[in-house]
């Protein structure tokens, strides 16, 4: 294999996929994070026109409480302006204006408002015309208190406790199971309550107070606790549920993905594992416009990309005397790679490195190609830097590369 093998320019790589995906993002030069996200709404605005509402959210995009309220922006098609706010190091002029000085927090028109419930209402209150709590004043009454419900009555707490608590013994876990499983009973009942899959007579704010959550807990308690909701014929209503959720084109430009949770709790947590991470979902990837989301990114953002493996892979300690251009190239030839097979799928015959148990490609080329694909494959982050369907695409293909150099 030599680096001249993929037969298209960064160029042309981008433009093939920006036909194939409406998907765009606004590069940030020099900070973090390097991309973000354009609400579907911006375009509603008058030329020069300030949003209405300025969000406040997390550098990384990780925050469940901060994609309650970008979940709701979205769906409600209200245009939004994004500041993020790195966790590990917040401004003081953040910490001064917030008085909880967590995230997420809004301007709406300049009004500040925090806490996810809180904005949430708020939200409803200022922007009526496209409601997320039902006109029939009786439904109204039983919404918002089931949206305090969702805030006070612990099934978040009770789950993460499940998934987190870290001395747990078997007793232990097994009583923490049974209260989480408590909870989930309640809240299959109350979703028997209206018919159709959501909370109400109609998807509402209920749905998006429950859904960073317990989405998030459905992705990682098989993995942590070996715990499964999705396909548990206990609860019916809430698998009916998280796949109405998940059908919601809102949902799906802001939600987070298993792979990226997974790896964030035991990166950040150190939560062990106590089975292997699920497979990736290839339902979530199937179309071209995932596939070409995530070669568009990938060739879009290349630069940072490039910027980033040299920097924190480890990659580095390969190069020969110090000289890293040679590290460079073969790290901008396997990210093409990975960028062309996302676009071609199978059409593109990959290199075989290995035959017959003998390397018949370049070694070093090939070894620093696998560092660079298991590298960004668990270095994406959704929905920081693509959206979850183009993330499962990524992972998938970075996966069949790696099988296939090394
Ligand atoms: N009750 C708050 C919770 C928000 C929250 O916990 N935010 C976390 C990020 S997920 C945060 O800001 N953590 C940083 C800190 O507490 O300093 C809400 O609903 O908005």
């Amino acid at each position: 294999m030599s680096v001249q093998n993929t037969t298209l320019s960064w160029d042309q790589i981008l433009e093939l996929a920006q036909n194939n995906t409406p998907a765009r993002r606004v590069r940030r030069f020099g900070v973090s994070p390097s991309t973000a996200p354009i609400p579907i709404s911006l375009h509603k605005l008058p030329p020069e026109t300030p949003p209405p509402v300025l969000l406040y959210r997390d550098t990384n995009s990780w925050c469940p409480f901060c994609e309650r309220v970008w979940f709701a922006l979205e769906e409600k098609e209200i245009p939004f302006a994004t500041e993020f706010i790195d966790l590990n190091n917040k401004p003081k002029w953040y910490t001064d204006l917030v008085p909880s000085t967590q995230v997420p927090a809004v301007k709406i028109e300049g009004e500040l408002v925090y806490e996810s419930k809180d904005i949430l209402l708020a939200l409803e209150a200022r922007f009526s015309d496209s409601p997320l709590l039902p006109d029939d004043p009786e439904e109204n009454a039983i919404a918002r208190q089931l949206v305090e419900d969702a805030e006070t009555n612990g099934s978040k707490e009770v789950g993460y406790k499940f998934l987190i608590g870290t001395s747990a013994d078997d007793n232990e876990l097994a009583t923490l199971q049974a209260s989480f499983e408590a909870k989930l009973d309640e809240l299959e009942r109350a979703l028997a309550k209206y018919p159709g899959s959501y909370f109400l007579s109609t998807f509402s704010l209920v749905d998006i107070m429950y859904g960073p959550h317990l989405d998030r807990l459905a992705a990682s308690l098989p993995v942590y606790r070996d715990y499964h909701i999705k396909g548990n014929p206990r609860f019916p209503n809430l698998n009916a549920w998280l796949a109405a959720l998940n059908e919601r084109p809102a949902y799906d430009r802001v939600k987070t993905d298993a792979a990226t949770f997974n790896l964030l709790l035991r990166r950040l947590w150190g939560v062990k594992p106590s089975g292997n991470p699920l497979p990736l979902d290839p339902v979530l990837s199937e179309t071209i416009q995932d596939r070409a989301e995530a070669a568009e990114r990938l060739s879009d953002n290349r630069e940072a990309a490039i910027g980033d493996i040299l920097k924190n892979s480890g990659v580095q300690a390969l190069a020969v005397n110090g000289d890293i251009s040679a590290v460079k190239d073969a790290i901008e030839f396997h990210l093409k790679l990975l960028a062309e097979y996302l676009l071609h799928g199978d059409k593109l015959l990959l290199p075989w490195g290995r035959v017959g148990g003998k390397e018949n490609l370049d070694p070093f080329s090939s070894a620093v190609g696998a560092i660079t694909l298991a590298y960004v494959r668990n270095r994406i982050c959704v929905p920081r830097d693509m959206s979850a369907g183009a993330a499962t695409a990524f992972r998938a293909a970075a996966n069949k590369i790696l099988a296939s150099i090394y």
